[in-house]
This record gives structure tokens, C-alpha cells and sequence, in this order.
């Protein structure tokens, strides 16, 4: 063995450890200890039998997930898992599984090569290999099948969702449920089966159907993936590899697998998808905040406005469990919140996604109120009323006399300075804003804003309770639209700058589509209410510069009362049920008012509409990155694709250009400097990286290598 695998006995049964935290990966190493120790076991005449469970708090979450980077830039692969789980099926002496936390990819594939599986109730099984832009490679396509039945191992494997242990019991995939002590259940249960003949998974038919049967199945599943999971290559792959498994051998089958596997591993998706992975770990981490700063419990919690965004904060809350106080000014205007937040929850119950009896309690958690009384017991305020200075400044000041001290105060502002609304308490190393994105209880992203004079325990506490209110928390500086919005300022003007060039609003809208992302610019525009951004854009235009080109349709479709989807009308016209359909209105619109303003038209292009609207979010991001407001590409990168429907295959906006190569993306930029004058202007940091080669990803390693990240406020 070595030290990540090791062997004791109990009594006549061998117990092999896996020891390699903190998930139990199938790092090099792990797979070479588990078949020494399937030997020793079936070399030892006083052992009948062996249990392979996991040290620690997980069975084994799937293989060492950085080893495939190692893989795809040219290093040998070390260890292949097919031949292990191949040994241990072979084992002479029956080998169980005994699974608690998750047995996750690779995991499930060795837990379905044993002879038996037993599992913690709590215990989660699944195969999210497509979660990583690939498929199951270690068989995980060919056993499961014969385990759980055609049906259930292609939506295992295509849609990468985990299943709890009842249900895979259920399923046949877990053959005893333990509840009690996992060891010793599961000796109890090896000892039962230990001399009766063992079973291979591999050398079981009886559930792999018929072509008659399973054809449809699989178009079914197919028409599933293009629509759940557009532009997705591995959910395909998937299927395709779990119906080799009803037509070849099972050796056969596993080549077929292994094939569509290298394949997927080797694409820019599974590239994209890896970086996520750990990205999304990664932005928990701020070097001057380290994982031991004290964190504040957050009990009780309170939300002042009870509007849509307020509602929906609450609704966030007492969804985890928190109690929370809302608070309007009115009865009426809170009597209008509770209404919706109770409408909300009537329609979670319709779809089934939660039951009446889980949002009756959740209910009883959110008490409405009308003054700041209670207010001194909370650990926590999210404040969500009208976006204005003043009227956020009083409410702060309000909150400064009302609260207990210790109370962290966050502003729910998507646009406004967090150090001037902290200038209103007493306590500014208590203020912080917390970003959350509409629907609140819907959208994943929180962007933390971290204030001049935020305290290191305020961060820390938001970050992890982000993580408890099923969120995740990024944190960005405290700059004008943060980060997410700012950047989404120029992609936005890009889009109309398009249609003024003479370009069709849904031309625009389906070229990003079928880039990937969620929605077009324009159908956003009118989701969110396209008078928002015009308001917004009316109280700074004192801060534009002369002689900039400005778009100037949207504001004119204001004018006309174009707000978009609440007025049926804006980039779209809308029946009522708000369904779209192109509007020759606003064609004719803008082709007069381009006429007026002097504006060539032309053919634009997909490509151009594309590399307009994604390029000018990353050189807006280049210099977010350079000035600090983020602390790493790949927070931009997070924030885009939890908070702005950027495809996750893509990897985010900063990823992709790094895909498509710095040099390639500064040279467009520079083009379009020329063509279209000062914004765009590219960053001095993309113009550098371009110019050294350099990417966005190897300049993030730098920094944490040099550790010269600044706090990202420094402005
Ligand atoms: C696969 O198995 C392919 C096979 O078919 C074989 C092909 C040949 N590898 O998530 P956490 C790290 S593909 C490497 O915060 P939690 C993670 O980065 C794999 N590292 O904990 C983090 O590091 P750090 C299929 C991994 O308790 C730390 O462990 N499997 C791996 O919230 C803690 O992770 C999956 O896709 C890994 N496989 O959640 C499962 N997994 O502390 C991926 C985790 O430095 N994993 N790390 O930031 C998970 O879903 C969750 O980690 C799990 C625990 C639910 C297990």
C-alpha cells in the first residue's frame, strides 16, 4: 500500500482505507494502493472479504480533477482506472463498497465495480462528469446501466445530477442502506454475503433493454440536451456512450466510452468547464482575509424594503433557515411584499420544487414589521429600498441608532458608493453591500462590495454566509456599477451602437444566443425595464465627456414610453402573455434616427455583432482587473456566469478571450479604436498581456504566486 491507501482487519473481513483529502480523489497513487491492497486481501488465507470506504468525510468524489489539465497539455496520463476496477471485479474474495458523503464520478465508478455497495443514508451517488465538459471514463457508462436500467443511467450521466442513496437503493444501485455506524454495518453485511458466489456488474444484462425499447429513450434524451443544456457537446457524448453499452460488449463499450471521453477532454468546453470548477472555489480565497478570520453568527436578520428585490432577499433567508424581519414604511406597501412573496412561494409549490409543509415554515420565519423596534436583536440588515443617495443615507442613519453594535449593516445598491452611504453610521467598518441579482431568490450570484473601511470579519462573514444562502459570493471593489454592471454597461452600448449601424435588433439578440448566452442584450434591456438604465443614465450624463459617441436609441424609445416588457413595448412589442416578436416600429425608428444623426448603415455581421458586444466586456474587465476592483480574472469570470447567463462552456468573458488568444482579441479591439474612436481605447493591461503572449489565466497565477494582489478598493 502507501499512504493514501491503507489496510487493516477485522476479524475475517480486510478494511482498505482511502485516505487522500480532503474529498478522497483518485489522485496518482490511489488507484496503485487500491489494487496492492485487493492483493494483499486475496493473498491472506484468515480473510474472507474486503470493505473499501473512505477516510474522512467523503467516499471518494471522482478522479483528481487537475490531473486532466496535466493531460491535455501533453503529460503522460499516469494510472488508468479501468484496469483497477477490472482487478477488483475479478477479486477472487468479495469486495464492498461502503460509501458515505459522495461517491462521485470515478467514485461511482469504483463503487459499481464492487461486488455490493452499502451506503449512509445521507450518502449522494453520481456521475456529474458532464458538469467538466466530459463523460464518464472508467466504465461509468457501461456499468450503470446494468445497475439502474437504461433509462435512469442516461439522465444519471447526461444530466450529471446527483441521486440521494434512498433513491439509488431504490434504484438497485445501493444494495443495503446503514444507518448507525458505516463500518460496522457495513462488516455486519459483508460477513452475510461473504461465501456466496459475487456478482460483476459487468457480466449483468437484465436491464439493458432493447433496441425496440431503448430507441426512444434515447432520441427522447437527446432532444433533452440540445434544449436543457444548449450548445452542451458531453450530455450528447453521454448518451452516446450509455447506447454503446446496449448494443456492444461490455469491453467493447468501454473503448466506445473511452474515445468519446478523450474526445470531450481534449475540447475548449471541458477546458472552460475545469476552470469554472475550481474558479468557483477560487473566489472564496482573499489573500488579506484569510480562511481564520472570525466570522460573526448570523441568527436573525432583518431586510428594510419590501419590494421586489427586498422580497426576494427575505425569501433568500428564510430559505436557509434564517428568521428575518421585513420592514416597509406602510402597511400598505408591506401588506403588497408579504402578497408576492406568498405568491412566490405558491407557484415553487405548483412547479414541485418545494412542498406546502417546507413553505408554511419557511413563512412562519419572515415577520413583517413597520418600525426599527426589533431591530436591536439582528446580526444582520440587507437594506433594498429605492436606489437614491439620500433616501439610503436616512436609512442608514436610522439603522446606525437602531441596531446593537456588532450588527453588520449591508446595502442591497447596485449602483451607489457604499464608503458615502457608510459615512451616514457611526460604524462604517460594519457597512458592506451585498449585490444580489433579480430574481433574488433566483439568480446565484452575490457580488460583496467591499467598502473603504469594511472590516476583515464583515467579509469573512459574508462570503461564507453567501455560501450558506446557496449563493456565491464574489467580492469586487466599490466602483461605479461594481463590476458585473459596469462591464455590462459597454456590451449593452455595443448592442445599440449595432442596430444604429443598421443592424436588426433580433439579428442582435440571436447572434448571442447562439453564442451561448442565456438572452440577447435587447431582451434583457426589456426584462429589466429598459427606463432603469435611462433614469440612471439621466442623473450622470453631467459626468459624460463632450465629443464621445453616445447611443442614443434606447433613451428615445423611453421617451416614447417604449419601457419595455411592463409597457408591452420596447426594443419588442409584446402580446399579453409577453411574448416577443420584432417590431418594424422600432426598425423604422432607429433608421430615421440614424439618418438624422448621420449614421452610415450597413450589413453587419454575426461574427462582428459578436466580437463587438463580448470583446468590449473584456477590455471593460481588463481594466476592472488592473485597477483592482476585482481580485482575479476569474472572479469577472464568475460573476458573468452566475449573474449575466454567460455560458458556462465558455468559461466566462476573461476565460474566452484567452481561448481565443489576447493577441487576436487586442487586435480587434484596436480596429474598432480606429473605427469607432476613444471607448475603445484598449486596457493598458490587455494591451501588455497581448503583447508578452501572456493570458488572463497565467497572469491570475502570477499574482497569487507574488502575492501582490491590492485590496480591490484601492481607487
Ligand atoms: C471523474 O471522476 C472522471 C471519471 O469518469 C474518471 C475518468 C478517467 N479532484 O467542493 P469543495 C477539491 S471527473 C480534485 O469545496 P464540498 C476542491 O477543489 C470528477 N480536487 O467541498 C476543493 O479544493 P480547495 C467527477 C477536488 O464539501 C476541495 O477539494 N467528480 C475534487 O463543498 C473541497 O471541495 C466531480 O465532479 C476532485 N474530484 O463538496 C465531483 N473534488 O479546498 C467534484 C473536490 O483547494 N467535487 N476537489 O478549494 C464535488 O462535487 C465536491 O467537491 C464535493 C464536496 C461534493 C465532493
Amino acid at each position: 500500500m502507501n499512504n493514501l491507501v491503507r489496510i487493516s482487519r477485522d476479524d475475517d473481513v480486510a478494511v482498505i482505507t482511502i485516505d487522500n483529502p480532503p474529498v478522497n480523489a483518485l489522485s496518482p497513487g490511489v488507484p496503485e494502493g487500491i489494487w496492492a491492497a485487493i492483493d494483499e486481501m486475496n493473498g491472506d488465507p484468515a480473510v474472507k472479504a474486503a470493505v473499501v470506504i473512505g477516510g474522512g468525510r467523503t467516499f471518494v468524489a471522482g478522479a483528481d480533477i487537475k490531473e486532466f489539465g496535466k493531460m491535455t497539455s501533453g503529460e503522460k496520463p499516469r494510472g488508468n482506472l479501468l484496469p483497477l476496477l477490472l482487478h477488483i471485479e475479478d477479486s477472487a474474495k468479495p469486495v464492498v463498497m461502503a460509501i458515505h458523503g459522495a461517491a462521485f464520478g470515478g467514485g461511482l465508478e469504483l463503487a459499481m465495480a464492487g461486488h455490493y455497495r452499502v451506503a449512509s443514508p445521507t450518502a449522494q451517488v453520481g456521475q456529474p462528469e458532464v458538469n467538466l465538459g466530459i463523460i464518464p471514463g472508467a466504465g461509468g457508462t457501461q456499468r450503470l446501466p446494468r445497475l439502474v436500467g437504461v433509462a435512469k443511467a442516461v439522465e444519471m450521466c447526461a444530466e450529471g445530477k446527483p441521486v440521494s442513496a434512498r433513491n439509488a437503493a431504490a434504484l438497485g444501485l445501493i444494495d443495503r442502506l446503514i444507518e448507525g455506524d458505516l463500518l460496522a454495518g457495513a462488516l455486519a453485511f459483508t460477513r452475510e454475503i461473504a461465501d456466496k458466489p459475487a456478482p460483476k456488474t459487468r457480466e449483468r444484462s437484465e436491464k439493458l433493454g432493447t433496441t425496440a425499447g431503448n430507441t426512444p429513450i434515447f432520441s427522447a434524451a437527446r432532444d433533452v440536451a440540445r434544449k436543457k443544456q444548449r450548445g452542451l457537446k458531453a450530455p450528447l457524448a453521454a448518451i452516446d456512450a450509455v447506447e454503446a453499452a446496449t448494443r456492444l460488449p461490455f469491453e467493447e463499450g468501454c473503448e466506445a466510452e473511452r474515445e468519446l471521453f478523450t474526445e470531450c477532454l481534449f475540447s475548449d468546453q471541458s477546458k472552460a468547464l475545469i476552470h469554472v470548477f475550481f474558479g468557483e472555489r477560487e473566489v472564496a480565497k482573499i489573500p488579506d482575509v484569510p480562511k481564520e478570520t472570525p466570522v460573526i453568527s448570523v441568527n436573525h436578520v432583518a431586510v428594510v424594503g419590501s419590494g421586489t428585490m427586498g422580497g426576494g432577499i427575505a425569501i433568500v433567508f428564510a430559505n436557509a433557515g434564517i428568521p428575518v424581519l421585513l420592514k416597509d414604511v406602510d402597511e400598505a406597501a408591506l401588506a403588497l411584499g408579504m402578497s408576492k412573496i406568498k405568491k412566490n412561494y405558491a407557484s415553487s409549490v405548483q412547479r414541485g420544487r418545494f412542498s406546502q409543509t417546507f413553505v408554511d415554515e419557511r413563512l412562519r420565519l419572515i415577520a413583517p414589521v413597520l418600525t426599527y423596534d426589533a431591530f436591536s436583536d439582528v446580526d444582520m440588515v440587507v437594506e433594498a429600498v429605492f436606489e437614491g443617495m439620500a433616501l439610503k443615507k436616512s436609512v442608514f442613519a436610522d439603522l446606525d441608532r437602531a441596531c446593537k453594535p456588532g450588527t453588520i449593516l449591508a446595502s442591497n445598491t447596485s449602483t451607489l458608493n457604499i464608503d458615502e452611504i457608510s459615512a451616514a453610521t457611526s460604524r462604517p467598518e460594519a457597512v458592506i453591500g451585498t449585490h444580489f441579482f433579480s430574481p433574488a431568490n433566483v439568480m446565484r450570484l452575490l457580488e460583496i462590495v467591499r467598502g473603504k473601511k469594511s472590516s476583515k470579519e464583515v467579509i469573512a462573514t459574508c462570503m461564507q454566509l453567501s455560501k450558506k444562502l446557496g449563493k456565491i459570493g464574489v467580492l469586487v471593489g466599490n466602483c461605479r456599477g461594481f463590476v458585473g454592471n459596469r462591464m455590462f454597461g459597454p456590451y449593452r452600448r455595443e448592442a445599440q451602437f449595432l442596430i444604429e449601424e443598421g443592424a436588426e435588433v433580433e439579428a442582435v439578440d440571436r447572434a448571442l444566443v447562439e453564442f451561448g448566452n442565456a438572452m440577447g442584450p435587447l431582451a434583457t434591456g426589456d426584462l429589466a425595464g429598459l427606463d432603469v438604465g435611462w433614469r440612471i443614465r439621466k442623473e450622470y450624463r453631467h459626468l459624460e465627456k463632450p465629443g464621445i459617441r453616445q447611443p442614443f436609441a434606447e433613451d428615445r424609445l423611453c421617451e416614447l414610453g417604449r419601457y419595455g416588457q411592463k409597457t408591452l413595448k420596447g426594443w419588442y412589442r409584446y402580446d399579453e402573455n409577453r411574448r416577443a416578436s420584432a417590431d418594424p416600429e422600432v426598425t423604422a425608428l432607429v433608421r430615421r434616427w440614424s439618418a438624422e444623426a448621420g449614421i452610415a448603415q450597413r450589413q453587419i455581421s454575426a461574427a462582428e455583432i459578436v466580437e463587438r458586444c463580448i470583446y468590449a466586456l473584456v477590455n471593460e474587465g481588463a481594466r476592472i482587473l488592473e485597477e483592482g476592483y476585482a481580485l482575479r480574472a476569474v472572479d469577472i469570470d464568475i460573476i458573468y456566469l452566475n449573474g449575466y447567463g454567460f455560458p458556462a462552456y465558455r468559461g466566462g468573458p476573461m476565460w474566452h478571450a484567452d481561448t481565443v488568444g489576447l493577441q487576436k482579441v487586442y487586435q480587434r479591439i484596436c480596429e474598432f479604436h480606429q473605427q469607432h474612436g476613444e471607448i475603445w481605447t484598449p486596457a493598458p493591461l490587455l494591451q501588455r498581456l497581448a503583447e508578452a503572449g501572456k493570458t488572463f489565466a497565467a497572469f491570475d497565477k502570477e499574482q497569487v504566486a507574488a502575492e501582490v494582489f491590492e485590496p480591490a478598493n484601492r481607487a
